[in-house]
């Protein structure tokens, strides 16, 4: 494909003809609808797919195929958008800028539609789902810190766009006294030049956290539900009906949405499977598995589930509930704990939580937070602190117990929190943990902390997600094309980190990748494949694609596209022992690649 114009991304494997050929009957009785390809929406005539010409027609839609002769280099393998792909300078500056200041690929999140549709990954039953025309309106409460622009833009639009007028009030923003130049004046402008007047912004006095900003934005709300989202989400068909009907059944039942996945690094959307919120004793909130027997029925998968806690960043509550409630605890600083906070005291004082599985939000899952606190204090300490000293009455020596080191950390004043708890009557931490939490077993002794321990290694803490058996498709050696050189490990297959060169092609562990099907290398079957530094090397697979996610074309003379760095596989020189590096797509003197059946 020309690289300057969007075509049509095609899902078909290369060289398997019974799908060219069902592909091409598709074409030519014009039968095109979503997953196979997409209405060509490139200004230019014709594309090329698979050495064959194929023609748009006054629709925008493929005419026919003509056979042509192979292009020597394409930029991007087939069936890749180039939303990521770096073509110069300005894109590279515009995509390490914004890993720095975001963490995740602005490059792409400023092409993509603000209003772009995403999948609609709820259960079936969930589209015969019937919802009260009497519905509560909702307030949505939106705090931010120098998000990204056109990503907060997308937020709002994907809010706007999919909830009905009836069930919005308002849609309240908090810029928490973001330092990026000109993000509030523009965003401004924007909301008075283009947004309805229910899109309310505001600004904190000085920075205050997350905590304190999302209760300055409920003081404003005049809705009756409080709905608080993040602001990189994306909200999916009919999110927020399912979510008001389970507070108007009951006004002391807080709602969560199932929260999917947007990648970081491509802005892919994705479902994520049904599981609950727990925590461990360090105080870290982790996802983890339904209890055996919760999803026994198809209907189970529509139906509420309770879950011990929450992530924290999108619920939905009645408004007067959440103040009686006591709101959230002002006393926590910047990030975290506050989650486990809320949700403990949403149990233990009389109140449930539940995750509410046809509602679904998209949430852009960061590898780090691009911000710190202020101060430099670890706010995640202070805050789970005060969780401890408040809520966890003699359960806290476990606490202690797991973190030692935290026990002379200053956490400011509880009492007032202490006040409430007595005030609101609530339920004894015990309690929580036999009636709400019974499968949090206790760490007795050593032997247990180091399984705990192990299991979070095993278990990615923020994704949703579980680890899979990860599926081979493949075994390569990985040649320059025109060469006898191979992509080979300069250090030993177990050393993460180790840079790559080329070295002549040799039936060696080190030169043997392993691809799987979600398009990671895997070397020996061991390290992946990453391009998360300027210099592509060997790390520890962490399944979440982006940097470890490498797409080619077929199997000669491609180029290895990287969908995060949005750049391509090249090496400095042509020569034995020459570093591997990622160089732009566009110059693709040394980026084409032979990929060499290892049997
Ligand atoms: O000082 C700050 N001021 C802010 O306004 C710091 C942050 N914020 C804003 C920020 O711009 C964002 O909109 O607060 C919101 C949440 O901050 P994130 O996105 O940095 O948090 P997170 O997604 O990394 O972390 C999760 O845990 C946090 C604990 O304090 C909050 O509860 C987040 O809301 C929460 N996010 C989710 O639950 C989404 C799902 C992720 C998971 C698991
Ligand atoms: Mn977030």
């Amino acid at each position: 494909w020309s690289t300057s114009q969007p075509f049509v991304a095609v899902n078909i494997p290369n060289k398997d003809h019974s799908a060219l050929l069902k592909h091409e009957t598709f074409l030519d009785t014009n039968k095109v609808d979503g997953d196979d390809i997409l209405p060509f929406e490139g200004k230019g005539k014709s594309a090329y797919y698979n050495k064959r010409k194929y023609f748009k027609n006054s629709d925008g839609l493929i005419k026919h195929l003509q056979p042509v002769a192979p292009k020597s280099s394409k930029t991007l393998p087939d069936g890749l958008n180039d939303l990521g792909l770096v073509r110069n300078l300005e894109d590279q500056n515009i995509r390490d800028e914004g890993y720095s200041k975001h963490a995740f690929n602005v490059l792409v999140s400023q092409k993509l539609s603000l209003h772009r549709t995403v999948p609609d990954t709820r259960h079936p039953l969930c589209k015969k789902e019937k919802y009260s025309e009497h519905l509560p309106s909702s307030s949505i409460v939106i705090c931010f810190y120098n998000e990204h622009y056109e990503t907060l833009l997308r937020t709002i639009h994907s809010i706007l766009d999919r909830t009905p007028e009836k069930l919005l009030h308002e849609i309240i923003l908090v810029d928490d006294s973001s330092n990026i130049s000109n993000l509030h004046d523009d965003l401004n402008m924007y909301i008075r030049n283009n947004l309805t007047s229910k899109v309310i912004l505001l600004k904190t006095h000085r920075r205050e956290g997350l905590i304190r900003a999302r209760m300055f934005g409920a003081k404003e709300a005049s809705g009756q539900v409080l709905v608080f989202l993040d602001s990189h989400v994306e909200v999916n068909v009919e999110w927020i009906e399912p979510l008001l009907a389970r507070i108007s059944a009951s006004r002391t039942n807080v709602a969560v949405p199932i929260i999917d996945i947007v990648n970081a690094d491509t802005f892919e959307y994705s479902a994520s499977p049904l599981v609950r919120g727990g925590f461990n004793w360090g105080l870290h909130f982790k996802w983890e598995n339904l209890p055996t027997g919760t999803l026994a029925t198809e209907e189970d998968f529509v139906k509420p589930i309770k879950s011990p806690t929450m992530a924290g960043g999108l619920f939905a509550i009645d408004k007067s509930y959440f103040e009686e409630l006591g709101e959230y605890d002002s006393g926590m600083n910047i990030w975290g704990g506050e989650n486990l906070e809320i949700s403990f005291r949403i149990w233990m004082c009389g109140g449930t939580l539940e995750i509410v599985p046809c509602s679904r939000v998209g949430h852009v899952f960061r590898r780090r937070r691009p911000y710190g606190s202020p101060s430099g204090e670890d706010t995640m300490t202070r805050n789970s602190l005060r969780v401890a000293h408040v809520w966890m009455d003699e359960f806290k020596d476990y606490f202690f117990k797991q973190r030692p080191h935290v026990k002379d950390v200053p956490y400011g004043d509880v009492s007032e929190r202490i006040n409430l708890r007595k005030r609101l009557a609530c339920h004894s931490f015990q309690w929580y943990l036999q009636n709400v939490y019974p499968e949090l077993s206790l760490p007795t002794d050593n032997a247990e902390r180091l399984r705990q321990k192990w299991k979070a290694v095993k278990q990615p803490k923020y994704e949703p997600w579980h680890s899979r058996t990860r599926n081979y498709i493949g075994a390569y050696q990985i040649r320059l094309h025109n060469t006898s050189l191979c992509i080979t490990s300069l250090k030993d297959v177990k050393t993460r980190g180790s840079l790559l060169m080329l070295a002549k092609c040799l039936r060696v562990k080190n030169q043997m990748w392993y691809e799987t099907d979600k398009s990671e290398l895997v070397l020996a079957q061991l390290l992946c494949l990453d391009a998360s530094e300027r210099m592509p090397k060997i790390s520890k697979c962490h399944e979440m694609g982006g940097d470890q996610e490498w797409r080619h074309r077929d199997k000669t003379q491609t180029p290895i596209y990287n969908m995060a760095a949005g750049k391509c596989l090249a090496v400095e020189k042509v020569e034995n022992g020459a570093l591997v590096t990622m160089e732009l797509c566009t110059q693709p003197e040394r980026n084409q690649w032979d990929f060499v059946i290892a049997t």
